[in-house]
């Protein structure tokens, strides 16, 4: 057996079905060995939405997922999605190719330092060949999976690929695991607090939300959530108080925060935090992995999530609300009243809300990075766990198109809706060749603002004229038909829902591009 098929048999042993990349020459015994390994390799338009299709994948089956590149560009490819991986924590594997061993020295055509290219955006680099490739592929597994999970490179250098790899010399490898903290302290702090509030994050795996409702069920006090974790809690739960860090209206949440005198915070990573609130606040923090750095100094319990959030609850002895009034009146900051958009535009916020009215309450929604991304953060309500997708660790443009199809085949039997600017569109217009390919049912919304509309705001507030940021979107339905893609434009909200609702019945793939103000965004984004 060579290290390339013994690579693909630890893959598929471990329960990968599909690997996502785009091969050059010096990873094509890889892909042959998937090919008899009964692995499906699904060839993308570009390394980075293999990147960002496999970190999802991850990120909702608990499998890492896998990508594959070839050396030198197609590695460096894979850059921005593993660096999302990396600060969003999904579980995956990068496979690169490198320069065949035995003329690395020499050769340097297409050669870079891989191992120093992504040792600084992984949990860890390997290189096939030296030792048991079964216990490496293993160990890249458990590594990527093991809290906090994150992307793992594996380099596969072009001769060693072919070689017989060495079986039965197996290497030790450890994972460190935390132990379990003891709650205590967490619960003498919280039965000094008169006004607490439960803030969630995305250390909370989707497994931790009965707990988090348990304890939320007997504190009885308000909950903010980050985005990552839109879900955990139904966010139509009388108790629910926004969506912290960094989405629209984020002062308001802010003030919120503000408002309870100790934050419970489960899972939470300031990873997802543009500002620095919560190295100012009193905070009690639950975790699988300490998050402490810098200015940010929480009390920290560490252990399994659930059980000590099990724990906590089981010691609380009275339940803590805010008065009913001013909970009410945080919950009203979050209903912006807007003025009708100007010049026959739709106001995005009201688009958002529509949709998400036509759309099943257990459907996976993906966005992507910009203004509109900051509004369905903040918007769109989720209601069940793992239903809701951003980049927030990293915010890497880019990301929602390859994380809807992510959905899509993770979850074959939910609709996903893919929410995107202009922008981003246009940066992965080439997925559409995927989803055309597969036939995924993916409703893709394209909000056509003619601009990059965050940094244009961004530059606005600056005192900077617009300049860079604006450009002429092509007929975005024009070129989803081009790709044999259903697709239409609406000029409303009832258009708008009416299209969406025909393309979710259909169960094919449709775009749909609605012409959107970006003026509004300036009333809920500071
Ligand atoms: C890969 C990458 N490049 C640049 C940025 C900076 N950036 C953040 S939002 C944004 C604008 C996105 O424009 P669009 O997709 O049209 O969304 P809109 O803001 O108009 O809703 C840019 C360029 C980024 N986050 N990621
Ligand atoms: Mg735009």
């Amino acid at each position: 057996m060579t290290h390339a098929e013994a690579t693909a048999a630890a893959l598929a042993a471990r329960g990968v079905n599909t690997v996502f990349g785009l091969p050059g020459g010096e990873i094509l015994a890889f892909v042959e060995a998937c090919r008899r390994a009964g692995i499906r390799f699904l060839l993308a338009g570009h390394e980075a939405s293999a990147g960002w299709i496999a970190q999802v994948m991850g990120q909702l089956t608990g499998t890492p997922g896998v990508c594959a590149s070839t050396l030198g560009p197609g590695a460096s490819n894979l850059v921005t999605a593993v660096s999302n991986a990396w600060l969003d924590r999904a579980p995956m594997l990068a496979i690169t190719a490198q320069i065949p061993s035995k003329s690395i020295r020499t050769m340097t055509h297409q050669r870079l330092p891989l191992d120093v290219l992504f040792g600084s955006i992984t949990k860890g680099t390997v290189s096939i060949g030296a030792d048991d490739t079964k216990s490496k592929i293993d160990w890249s597994c458990d590594l990527a999976a093991a809290p906090r999970p994150g992307p793992v490179h594996v380099s596969l250098a072009g001769d060693v690929a072919n070689e017989e790899c060495c079986r039965g010399i197996g290497a030790e490898f450890d994972i460190a695991r935390q132990a379990q903290g003891s709650i205590q302290p967490l619960v003498e702090r919280l039965a000094g607090a008169s006004r607490p509030l439960l803030l969630v994050g995305l250390g909370a795996a989707p497994e931790a939300a009965p707990s988090i409702r348990g304890l939320l069920d007997k504190l009885q006090c308000p909950i903010v959530v980050t985005p990552k974790v839109k879900g955990i809690v139904s966010e139509d739960d009388p108790r629910f108080a926004g969506v912290a860090s960094g989405m629209a209206l984020d002062r308001e949440v802010v003030e919120t925060l503000r408002e309870a005198d100790l934050i419970v915070a489960i899972g939470f990573d300031p990873v997802e935090c543009d500002k620095t609130w919560f190295a100012e606040l009193n905070i009690a923090a639950i975790d699988d992995v300490s998050m402490t750095e810098g200015d940010y100094r929480p009390l920290e319990v560490l252990g399994d999530i659930p059980v000590l959030v099990a724990a906590l609850t089981g010691q609380i002895e009275a339940p803590k609300p805010w008065p009913a009034d001013l909970l009410d009146a945080r919950q009203r900051a979050l209903r912006p009243d807007l003025p009708p958009p100007a010049g026959g535009a739709v106001s995005p916020i009201r688009l958002i809300e529509r949709l998400r009215g036509v759309f099943p309450r257990d459907g996976i929604a993906a966005c992507d990075v910009g203004s509109h991304k900051l509004c369905m953060g903040q918007f769109w309500k989720a209601y069940e766990p793992g239903t809701f997708l951003m980049s927030n660790g990293l915010s890497g443009m880019g990301f929602g198109i390859p994380a809807a199809i992510a959905a899509q085949l993770a979850r074959p039997d939910k609709r996903v809706i893919a929410v995107v600017g202009d922008g981003g569109m246009l940066m992965m217009v080439h997925d559409l060749a995927l989803i055309r390919e597969l036939q995924l049912p993916i409703l893709i919304v394209v909000l056509r603002d003619a601009s990059l509309s965050l940094i244009r705001l961004s530059g606005n507030r600056r005192g900077y004229p617009a300049y860079g940021v604006d450009f002429t979107p092509p007929d975005f339905p024009g070129v989803a038909r081009a790709f044999r893609i259903a697709a239409g434009q609406a000029g409303n909200l009832q258009e708008a829902c009416a299209l969406a609702e025909k393309a979710l019945n259909s169960r094919a793939p449709f775009l749909l591009e609605v012409p959107v103000d970006w003026r509004e965004y300036q009333e809920v984004i500071r």
